[in-house]
């Protein structure tokens, strides 16, 4: 087992990991940026080292400081969380090279799903299912018109070294394919270094249903369930639940064991999210996958009872999974809503100084946050302050024990999303399980 762990990154999730790593009796070094000084994993860690300036260019991303770092603090292991350098297969490489363990999945199976049609590629030989379309770059006009009339309209072209989201282009009517194609092509390039866009069916009322994966270096992977994180704005979610409102057992069993054949394809060795589409006929669609530990994952475990950062450890020092697929019971339900130092009606950032904190209590809700009274929340970074989860039996008490602890927390000095939430908890659709992707664009909240 490891004797130090490097945690390169910041906020909630950096004290997530050294929470973990203490438990287990491993020493921790948090790395900081000027500016996050002040930051509560700084003085959590038992070591802290000072990376660069604020911007996370020269600070959390800067894979010369961060090994650095490692090596001045003699860490033999180096969890990135996400974000950031998470799904940067160069920087696992790197880490390997230099004698470090990189906390995640190897950069050959980043690379194969980090390409995304390398991705459907991959997934379709492994018998999962994914949406009409092309696995391969559309170069041409021709093509895409060709390809769409096979599919039908509308159709979304995507690029493929994109994800969650960023440059996709939806297209109704021929007219307008051949100029999306030409900008999704050159935003591509743009955005991610490659032209390469594909297409596929555009699946209009879809929930976004995810599977979280865990996989060991020994061949062994498992599911843990899937989370619904269909209610966000503009591809940032803003809650999620597990398990989904409307799956059946019959449903998790099959989209569970895709995605565990689909991991088991590249020999997938950590901790990952296999991200579909479910549309309202019950197929689902293979979307993505994502190789880094989410910030939605401890949803999945307090309807499991496994701690997925601990496990995720454990795998990259080579220790076998000590759970087998059924061990893997889903007790509850439990809901997250993050906590973002945002508007709650227009969702801009808000940061400043909080001036008032308490956190909520109670059976079965957890806050995960580096909050704490007299923090200055910083503009330089990701607007999620924190996040409330809460566990009950039912979905029913789940959502009335959320609206209960959103009314406890208190968040003074800054605006959050805390109002928003409160409000969907009172909303009849949510309430019902009456929603799919484009909620919160149709839905007045
Ligand atoms: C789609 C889709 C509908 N049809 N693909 C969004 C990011 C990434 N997870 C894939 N995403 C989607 N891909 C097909 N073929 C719907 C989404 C989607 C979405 C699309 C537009 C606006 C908001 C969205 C939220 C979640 C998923």
């Amino acid at each position: 087992m490891f004797h130090k762990i490097l945690i390169a990154n910041r906020g909630e999730i950096a004290l997530r990991i050294i929470r973990a790593c203490k438990e287990m009796g491993i020493k921790t070094v948090a790395v900081h940026s000027d500016a996050d000084q002040e930051a509560l994993h700084v003085s959590l860690a038992d070591e802290s080292i000072c990376i660069g300036p604020t911007a996370s260019a020269d600070s959390y991303l800067n894979i010369k400081a961060i090994i650095s770092a490692a090596e001045i603090a003699d860490a033999d292991a180096i969890h990135p969380g996400y974000g950031f350098l998470s799904e940067n297969a160069e920087f696992a490489e790197i880490c390997e090279q230099c004698g470090i363990t990189f906390i995640g999945p190897t950069a050959e199976n980043m690379r194969r799903m980090g390409d995304k049609i390398s991705a459907r590629q991959t997934v379709t030989a492994a018998g999962v299912p994914i949406l009409p379309g092309t696995n391969n770059s559309i170069e041409t006009a021709e093509e895409a018109l060709q390809i769409a009339e096979e599919i039908g309209y509308p159709v979304i072209i995507k690029a493929s070294a994109g994800g969650g989201g960023r440059g996709m282009k939806i297209v109704h009517s021929p007219a307008s394919l051949s100029n999306a194609l030409a900008m999704a092509r050159t935003e591509a390039l743009a955005g991610f270094g490659k032209a390469d866009v594909y297409i596929e069916k555009f699946c209009e009322h879809p929930r976004h249903v995810e599977i979280q994966i865990l996989g060991d270096k020994h061949g062994n992977v498992i599911h843990l369930g899937e989370r619904d994180c269909s209610i966000q704005r503009r591809h940032q979610k803003l809650i999620e639940e597990s398990p989904c409102p409307v799956i059946t057992p019959e449903l998790r069993e099959r989209m569970g064991t895709c995605a565990v054949d689909a991991a088991k394809a590249v020999n997938y060795s950590s901790v990952g999210t296999v991200e579909y589409l479910l549309d309202t006929d019950g197929s689902f669609y293979f979307m993505e996958m994502n190789t880094r530990v989410q910030v939605e994952h401890p949803v999945t475990e307090m309807v499991t009872g496994v701690d997925i950062v601990k496990e995720q450890i454990n795998s990259a020092a080579g220790i076998p999974l000590r759970y087998k697929q059924e061990d893997i019971k889903i007790t509850g339900h439990s809901i997250e809503c993050r906590i973002n130092a945002e508007d709650p009606e227009k969702f801009t950032p808000f940061p400043g100084k909080i001036t008032g904190y308490h956190t909520p209590g109670g059976m079965g809700v957890r806050v995960e946050s580096a909050m704490y009274n007299q923090y200055t929340v910083l503009p330089h970074y990701d607007s999620m302050i924190g996040k409330l989860i809460v566990h009950a039996d039912t979905r029913e008490e789940a959502i009335k024990k959320m609206s209960c602890a959103l009314d406890e927390y208190i968040i003074e000095g800054i605006k959050t999303t805390i109002p928003f939430h409160l409000k969907m908890m009172t909303n009849k659709d949510f309430i019902d399980g009456n929603f799919d992707t484009n909620f919160l664009e149709r839905t007045k909240i």
